[in-house]
């Protein structure tokens, strides 16, 4: 509350108009505003940064942006938006912004060159890859923040035009435990709840997940539920949501799936189940009671660091509610077990029947503005539109749909991005293109990503809107790309809502949307025809729609972007069926009858035994690591908020630590004094903040300093392959 404070002060203390209605009321006739802040131009915007997807009126005068409202008609944020939207505009404009290509010379030094060299050496360099070590020897990591439009022509040119067979995407770092939890569980990858269920719900439930921090404007639905509702929040540290809440339960860390398995075993044995619903909609329910049976609340209790009595409550506020919903985030997807974790909630809302109907569903907020795009149209780990590359029905049609040879798409699934870098230290893989993402300081354990980098890679190109960071400076050939507020196209927000990117100003220099990179790369490759329909991001908007007609994601009744915006977005599924009925309605959730995307229409009950944590602590290495989302003003690796002298005068300028007062007695160490972090594979030093935010024996770190990832664990679940970044072993020194 206090940054908020000090956020809306500081924007006070800054001229420019702030809401809407002052957005309106400065240009009426009453002429509030300064001549110099009236707009000439006003572009209608989702946010680039989280998933929330709010919309954002983008104002520029001259040419130049000059101002940021929230959209107070649109159904997501109704008039609201967090300060990295509010200062969206003023990252744009930097003096790292790259202007033009750069590439190393024979000394190293990556120089200027003009982009017909630089796309010159792209292909040429890749294809001699290619060529001596196969089409299996190059790969590309992309990201859940450009368009669809982006990530499909990636996603086509790579595999169908280039002839690549691997290419993953930051969102294995981030949804890939939801998204095959999901999967196997409905038949689909389809998180299916609306906004309004934050504001329907009786009781929600939050695990692993800081709506506060991480979806501020979420939160604020929460706050406009007039239920009095129950908000339950599982998180191993009191987060600001946990602060918040009706009941905290801070769990041990990564034991979420014994709580979970006890709760199951609690409502089977009371008869709290929802049988009617059980008996006509799942299966497996039957080995699954018979597996949580040995999870008795004593298990669970030991497991879980949680009172009996506490784990008792939780099942009894869940049992006595009807509208109960679920929410998680990274708490859980992250995690050695993330899957199954996942699917345990799942099986908790399957099992109460809170799924379909308002304030209801297992809800996984997914992280990035744009990751539920690339679950379908990254054409990564499944083909356009959730299909199968190994099943041979699913190519046919997606090759009908492009009119291209079936024999263009590949047979075999894409490697992870884990597996990836193994082939990379194997040298196999030799030639890694990078999208819109910074794995020089977001993957997890650096110094084996740095080590790949600098000995096994022999080509890498990086592809980002600065030319600064981490990786982009490791790169062999760095293509400038404009960002959001330059560009145009779709992405979907948590709830399934398409709505339009609109550009409110030119790239700086040189520098080319991401799309118009990837069309130019088509051309000097020689496949440029086959993406001759694929003309600009409206035209491909429309390729977009065909390859998910008959899916369960179909938007093929979507007419077009001003439909979009019209609307107020709209959630998929939208066919042309439901088109003919009329405008979309304003929310709509799946599995109101009960119908699921398997074949027999019914959902699965997925379980699994509960493995021991991949690092726990021990006596050399005595505290458990926590990481995660800092503050609602800074963005992952900060390449954009960092920018912002607004967003930084809202964080901690370096990295620091939270640790329990009782711990800091013991170790001597005292508020804002330095200590080092040290893991088994590197050390950091951080400030000292000692709080009882977290448990004794546990320790929490921001993700957003560089040094970070030197600490954590590569361990990964092994059905998603999603990292482990939650957890690991540390021991902490007093930096003398
Ligand atoms: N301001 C801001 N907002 C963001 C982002 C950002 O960088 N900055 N990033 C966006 C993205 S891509 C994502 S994925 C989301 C992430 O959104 P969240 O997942 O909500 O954020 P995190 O802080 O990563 O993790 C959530 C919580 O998981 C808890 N946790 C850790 N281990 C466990 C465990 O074993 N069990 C349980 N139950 N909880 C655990 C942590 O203590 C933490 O409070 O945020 C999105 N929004
Ligand atoms: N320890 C720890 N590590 C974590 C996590 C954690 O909780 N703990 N969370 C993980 C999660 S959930 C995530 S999602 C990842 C995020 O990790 P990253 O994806 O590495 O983080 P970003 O800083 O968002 O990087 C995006 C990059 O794309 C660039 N960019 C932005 N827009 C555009 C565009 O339109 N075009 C192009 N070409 N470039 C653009 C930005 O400048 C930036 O360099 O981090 C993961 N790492
Ligand atoms: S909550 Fe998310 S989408 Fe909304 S303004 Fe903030 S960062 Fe943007
Ligand atoms: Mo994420």
């Amino acid at each position: 509350m206090k940054l908020f404070h000090r956020f809306s002060q500081m924007l006070k203390e800054r001229q420019g108009p702030l809401t809407e209605e002052l957005r309106l009321s400065s240009t009426s006739s009453h002429g509030m505003l300064p001549d110099r802040l009236l707009p000439d131009k006003t572009s209608a915007s989702i946010c680039g940064y989280c998933s929330t997807g709010c919309q954002l009126h983008l104002h520029s005068k001259k040419n130049k942006p000059i101002n940021v409202t929230a959209s107070a008609s649109y159904p997501v944020n109704l008039g609201a938006a967090c300060p990295k939207g509010w200062e969206s505009l003023s990252v744009l404009d930097s003096k790292d912004r790259g202007t033009m290509p750069l590439l190393k010379d024979v000394n190293g030094r990556q120089q200027i060159v003009s982009w017909d060299i630089a796309l010159e050496t792209f292909c040429s360099r890749f294809k001699s890859i290619q060529k001596l070590h196969g089409n299996e020897s190059t790969a590309w990591i992309g990201t859940g923040q450009i368009t669809n439009e982006d990530l499909a022509l990636l996603g086509a040119l790579a595999k169908f035009g280039m002839g690549w067979v691997h290419g993953d995407g930051n969102t294995r770092q981030c949804m890939a435990s939801a998204v095959t939890a999901y999967k196997q569980t409905f038949g689909f990858d389809a998180p299916p709840y609306t906004y309004a269920d934050l504001e329907a719900s009786d009781t929600l439930v939050f695990v692993g997940s800081n709506p506060c921090i991480a979806h501020p404007i979420l939160w604020q639905r929460v706050m406009r539920n007039q239920r009095h509702p129950d908000i339950i929040v599982i998180d191993p540290r009191m987060t600001e949501t946990a602060a918040a809440a009706s009941l905290h339960l801070p769990i041990r860390p990564k034991s979420d799936l014994t709580l979970f398995y006890a709760l199951a075993r609690i409502f089977i044995q009371n008869q709290w189940v929802d049988s009617d619903f059980v008996k006509n909609h799942t299966n497996d329910y039957d080995a699954f009671a018979t597996l949580v049976e040995s999870f008795t609340l004593e298990r669970a209790a030991l497991a879980t660091g949680l009172k009996v009595s506490t784990i008792m409550n939780l099942a009894a506020r869940i049992h006595e509610k009807t509208a109960v919903s679920f929410w998680w985030t990274m708490g859980v997807n992250q995690g050695y077990q993330g899957t199954r974790t996942a699917q345990a909630i799942i099986n908790l809302a399957l099992l109460t029947g809170n799924i379909g109907r308002p304030g209801t569903g297992a809800n996984s907020i997914t992280g990035q503005c744009n990751a539920m795009g690339s679950r379908l149209f990254s054409n990564t780990t499944s083909l356009f539109g959730g299909r199968d590359f190994q099943n041979q029905g699913d190519r046919e049609e997606v090759a009908k749909c492009l009119k291209i040879p079936v024999a263009r798409i590949p047979t075999k699934n894409s490697l992870a991005y884990d597996q990836i870098l193994k082939q990379v230290d194997a040298g196999k893989i030799k030639g890694l293109w990078i999208v819109a993402t910074n794995p020089g300081h977001s993957w997890i354990d650096q110094s084996n990503w740095l080590r790949l980098v600098r000995t096994k890679v022999d080509f890498l190109v990086v592809q980002d809107m600065y030319y600064s960071t981490e990786t982009a400076q490791e790169a062999d050939l760095y293509l400038p790309a404009a960002g959001w507020g330059e560009k145009l196209g779709t992405f979907i927000n948590s709830e399934r809502r398409l709505g339009v990117i609109e550009p409110i100003t030119e790239p700086p220099g040189e520098s080319r949307s991401d799309f118009d990179i990837f069309k130019s790369i088509a051309c000097q490759w020689g496949c440029g025809d086959m993406f001759t329909e694929w003309k600009d991001p409206a035209s491909t908007f429309q390729i977009l729609k065909r390859l998910t007609r008959g899916r369960p994601c179909d938007i093929s009744g979507i007419k077009d972007y001003a439909m979009l915006q019209r609307e107020g977005g709209i959630q998929w599924p939208f066919s042309e069926s439901h088109a003919k009925n009329g405008s979309p309605e304003k929310e709509r959730r799946l599995f109101g009858d009960g119908s699921f995307y398997h074949p027999d229409q019914r959902a699965r009950f997925l379980f699994e035994s509960v493995q021991p944590p991949t690092e726990p602590p021990d006596s050399s290495y005595p505290f458990w690591l926590l990481s995660g989302r800092g503050t609602s003003a800074q963005w992952h690796t900060q390449t954009r908020t960092g920018k912002s002298p607004m967003l930084l005068q809202m964080a901690p300028a370096a990295l620091y630590v939270e640790l329990h007062p009782k711990d800091a007695v013991k170790l001597n160490i005292r508020h804002n004094e330095k200590v080092q972090i040290i893991s088994r594979r590197g050390s950091v030093e951080a400030t000292a903040k000692v709080m009882a935010t977290v448990q004794p024996g546990q320790v929490f770190i921001p993700m957003h300093y560089q040094e970070v990832n030197r600490l954590t664990h590569p361990s990964f679940d092994s059905y998603s392959r999603q990292p482990s970044y939650k957890a690991c072993a540390v021991q902490l020194n007093k930096v003398s």
